[in-house]
């Protein structure tokens, strides 16, 4: 049994698709980061960054945190979703797992932070997030070119990781961004009409998350404020 905490942002996103593709049983631990949970001493003992996901592994007693580094303990867990066992194919897991950890995440939260929630003055923020976010999208897409898959011939945990973020891809860069991705829309089309994830999105079921960014979540969300009106 896998516990796993989680809410219904694109890093636990990834995490729930790849527990479900796997077929691992697992029990869900709402934490609402928008009401200040991650920040509870009990929360932090499991993670000390604060953030979802996270998951316990009852079987081994493993806690990891990090999205990427969840998708890659549960594959070798399973042995499942990886690519051929060479060093060719290693190396290129790899690098597309710490790109979308390093890169298209970080780029892309910094970007919706910047151009949905930022007070003004923020044009040059947006700027640079937003050409950021942009430029790596298009690498995906580009590397995407003539293949199925991010690595190798088979769907693998960095398509999962993927998946996660391309969900974003309109909220972050505009209604019409799709249309210079055709390559990463189609891999993200062919993984959201597998059941694994029709399952993932449906956790919006299960539990009801606060959804306004009001004052309270601000205070959670954004605690740089704090040091700003002092
Ligand atoms: N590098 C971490 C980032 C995790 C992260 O930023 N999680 C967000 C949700 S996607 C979160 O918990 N935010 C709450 C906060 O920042 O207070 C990962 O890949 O798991």
């Amino acid at each position: 049994m896998i516990t796993f905490y989680y809410n219904l942002a694109p890093n636990p996103m990834k995490v729930a698709l790849c527990l479900e593709e796997m077929s691992l049983p697992y029990e869900l631990k709402p934490v609402d980061t928008r009401k200040g949970e991650q920040h509870q001493p009990d929360f932090l003992a499991i993670n000390p960054n604060g953030k979802v996901p996270v998951i316990i592994d009852q079987d081994t007693g493993a806690r990891v945190f990090d999205s990427n580094a969840i998708l890659l303990y549960l594959a070798e867990k399973v042995g499942q979703f990886l690519p051929d066992s060479t060093p060719v194919a290693r190396g290129e897991l790899l690098s597309w797992l710490m790109f979308i950890a390093t890169g298209v995440g970080p780029f892309s939260g910094q970007a919706v932070h910047f151009k949905h929630f930022a007070p003004e003055p923020k044009d040059y923020a947006v700027s640079r997030y937003l050409y950021e976010a942009q430029r790596h999208y298009g690498i995906i897409n580009a590397h995407l070119s003539g293949r199925r898959y991010m690595v190798g011939e088979t769907y693998t945990i960095v398509d999962m990781a993927l998946w996660g973020w391309a969900r974003m891809v309109p909220f972050i860069l505009g209604e019409n961004a799709w249309g210079d991705f055709p390559n990463l829309k189609h891999l993200f089309d062919e993984i959201s009409a597998r059941p694994a994830a029709q399952v993932a999105v449906a956790l919006k079921e299960m539990h009801s998350f606060k959804a306004e960014m009001d004052d309270e979540a601000r205070q959670y969300m954004f605690r740089h404020l704090a040091a700003l009106s002092r």
